[in-house]
């Protein structure tokens, strides 16, 4: 392994110093849980084993469609982004794997891009396409669509490049690849929907026939934007209608932040999972849209209501779940505007895996006992009393216990890390917003 990118020995000093007051918290925290009948050990371990991958787009201030306003020190290549995964990692313990965006992180030789990767701690997630921009010398625009667009020459297009994330997944030793296109229209009359979608589906299967035997494809589903009309896999209901007639190797991804306000997201876990459709998450957050902010900075409950269907699925597996059993794949997928990106990727993974723990704490016998005698108050505060513990004492003692920080975004102030990468790294542009 190369040098990682934060001072081991920082990081010992940093948590020395915080281990006598980690040692008393977790105790008392140990002692409080035991009176309900909870092993905090157990849980811990439980959490050590828990892990959420971070997208290498979000390594960078990826802005909005107005403006963006880089930092210095931002990286500008898929190389060093890895290094700032590597940080997110080392700090975290919880964030092994990355999950590249092609063509952004094209690059010329992909075992080399392995190598690199293994040799800074991390693996590879989920392989995103991308046929929602055109690229400098394409042959046929996305202008108006991809895999449904009118043009068989563009569709082709579109399911080549799919085919190509695919050859590159297996380089890399991915095992997913994530279908997220922005067809769709702005205008009524536009495209006739029932036909784009007829036209989406044919596409998909070619794409789909390609997956190697021991790969999913996730189709990633969302409302709106581009495309403010109607768009082409806008909802859940889509995409697993698209899911299940394409096979069983395809599945419904839930990106938190694609749905209509207010729409109950946990009830949509539950029901793809009752028919072994849940393929995994792009976790952030959302107040109107598809806001892109930072997990659970809005709606932490709602993130454990998903965590505790998440449970509740893993002890009522379901037949048809093709390709072992249950295996949902997590990720962030979060824009940082006015945040460095890694902060807020420390801060969101720390979130997630609160909402993981807090959903292992729930007394599943009151919870279903509860709702067996329809006993409405006793079944909420079951949920309650779990979201209600302040797991942060079991998630330090995991990460430190795995070679972690204690307090993450401690030693990565300290680590000066980012004013180190401003002065090795060329400055970023503006970029292009709309205004
Ligand atoms: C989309 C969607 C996809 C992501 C792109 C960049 O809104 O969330 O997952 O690949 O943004
Ligand atoms: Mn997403
Ligand atoms: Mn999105």
């Amino acid at each position: 392994m190369t040098e990682l990118p934060i001072s081991a020995d920082l990081i010992a000093e940093r948590n020395a110093a915080h281990a006598e007051a980690l040692e008393e918290d977790y105790a008392a925290l140990g002692r409080k849980l035991s009176r309900t009948g909870i092993d905090i050990d157990a849980i811990k371990d439980r959490v050590a084993g828990f892990s959420v991958a971070v997208p290498s787009w979000g390594a960078g201030r990826g802005g909005t469609r107005f403006a963006k306003f880089p930092i210095a020190g931002e990286p500008t290549n898929i190389h060093e982004k890895l290094e700032d995964c590597a940080v997110i990692q080392q700090l975290s313990r919880v964030t092994p794997r990355v999950s590249p965006h092609f063509p952004w992180d094209k690059v010329s030789d992909y075992k080399a891009l392995r190598e690199e990767a293994a040799a800074l701690g991390l693996g590879w997630d989920a392989v995103n396409s991308n046929t929602f921009q055109d690229q400098v010398g394409q042959a046929h625009t996305y202008a108006n669509g991809s895999l449904a667009a009118q043009d068989a020459a563009t569709r082709q297009q579109a399911v080549d490049h799919n085919i190509e994330c695919i050859e590159i997944g297996q380089q890399l030793g991915s095992t997913d690849l994530t279908v997220w296109v922005g067809d769709g229209t702005n205008f009524p009359g536009q495209q006739d929907l029932g036909r784009s979608l007829d036209r989406y589906l044919e596409a998909a299967s070619k794409i789909y026939a390609a997956l190697p035997d021991d790969w999913r494809m996730l189709l990633e589903h969302k409302m709106f934007e581009p495309a403010f009309y109607s768009t082409v896999i806008s909802d859940w209901g889509s995409s697993i209608l698209a899911a299940q007639e394409l096979g069983p190797k395809a599945k419904c991804l839930v990106d938190l932040g694609h749905h209509a306000p207010n729409v109950n997201i946990e009830q949509i876990v539950a029901r793809l999972h009752r028919f072994g459709k849940l393929g995994g998450f792009h976790f952030n957050d959302s107040k109107y849209g598809d806001d892109d902010l930072d997990s659970g900075s809005i709606n932490p409950h709602q993130l454990f209501l998903v965590f505790n269907e998440l449970v509740e699925a893993e002890l009522n597996p379901r037949a048809n779940e093709a390709g072992g059993g249950f295996n949902p794949s997590y990720m962030i997928d979060q824009s940082h505007n006015v945040t460095d990106p890694i902060e807020s990727m420390l801060s969101s993974a720390e979130t997630i895996t609160q909402c993981f723990a807090k959903a292992q704490l729930v007394d599943r016998d009151a919870l279903h006992a509860a709702q067996e005698a329809n006993d409405t108050m006793m079944a909420f505060q079951a949920l309650r009393r779990a979201y209600n513990v302040d797991v942060a004492p079991i998630l330090a003692k995991a990460r430190a216990e795995a070679g972690g920080a204690i307090d993450v975004l401690e030693a990565y102030r300290l680590s000066q890390y980012r004013g180190r990468k401003a002065q090795q790294r060329k400055a970023v542009g503006l970029g292009a917003g709309i205004v």
